[in-house]
């Protein structure tokens, strides 16, 4: 039997961030999907200069080339792209401009960032590549060793924004309230605890989506029995 929320909802929404969580998911096909849908987490629309969305694709699903960059995380099923097959926990940088389609073998959910790429005078546009996201050394946040980060792009000036995940083991918190420049898009991947943004605390867990508006106060501790991991997107090697 559906349960009515009678208007409840964790979601938020003010000026400095937003909350989405899954019971308030809409999904629309966006212009070059086939026999795909999107949720858009955050876009211009809603005062970022990236666009987020997880993407849900039928088995044989695709999704056209666009003139921005874009980073694809396969969150489950499979994805192929520029002859490549990429699982779960496996992601793609693909620069702007390149022609690349991105088809579904089977029933596939994957998160989408894309942005229009910046260019810096004399250096050279970033290439196409893909990894697995456990191939990456993780690195303790600030010498804590139950936060580690792991950074997903190569640590590289001609990338104009880093994505990230950050895994936390229950209790463990970020060990400041950030307050900074750069905005973030950030999906909950598994576990959950309290993420504080701007004058609100708020209970998260896997499956929410949050968006931070440049200088949103933001901190966030672990709870539970497992380790709480999200997917971070930021600003990045650009001046302000
Ligand atoms: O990279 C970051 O700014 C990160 N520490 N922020 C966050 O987890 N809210
Ligand atoms: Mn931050």
């Amino acid at each position: 039997m559906l349960m009515h929320q009678l208007g409840q909802t964790r979601s938020a929404h003010y000026r400095d961030h937003l909350l989405q969580t899954p019971d308030t998911f809409v999904r629309a096909p966006l212009p070059g999907m086939c026999n795909a849908t999107a949720i858009v987490h955050i876009g211009p629309a809603g005062g970022a200069r990236f666009t987020q969305y997880t993407a849900e694709f039928a088995a044989g699903g695709s999704l056209q080339p666009t003139s921005e960059q874009r980073f694809l995380f396969v969150l489950e099923g499979e994805l192929t792209l520029e002859g490549r097959t990429l699982h779960a926990e496996e992601y793609a940088y693909v620069p702007a401009g390149r022609h690349t389609v991105v088809e579904a073998t089977i029933s596939t959910r994957a998160a989408v960032i894309e942005k229009p790429y910046q260019p810096l005078p004399g250096l050279e546009a970033p290439g196409f590549f893909a990894r697995r996201e456990s191939e990456i050394e993780p690195k303790p946040l600030m010498g804590d060793p139950a936060l580690e980060v792991r950074t997903l792009l190569p640590d590289d000036p001609a990338f104009d924004c880093a994505v990230n995940t950050m895994t936390f083991q229950p209790g463990a918190a970020l060990p400041m309230v950030e307050i900074h420049v750069m905005e973030h898009g950030l999906l909950m991947l598994a576990g959950g605890g309290i993420y504080r943004l701007g004058d609100c605390w708020y209970p998260v867990s896997a499956g929410d989506f949050i968006w931070m508006a440049p200088y949103c106060p933001q901190w966030f501790g672990a709870l539970g029995k497992a380790p709480a991991r999200y997917l971070i997107y930021k600003d990045w090697n650009r001046n302000p």
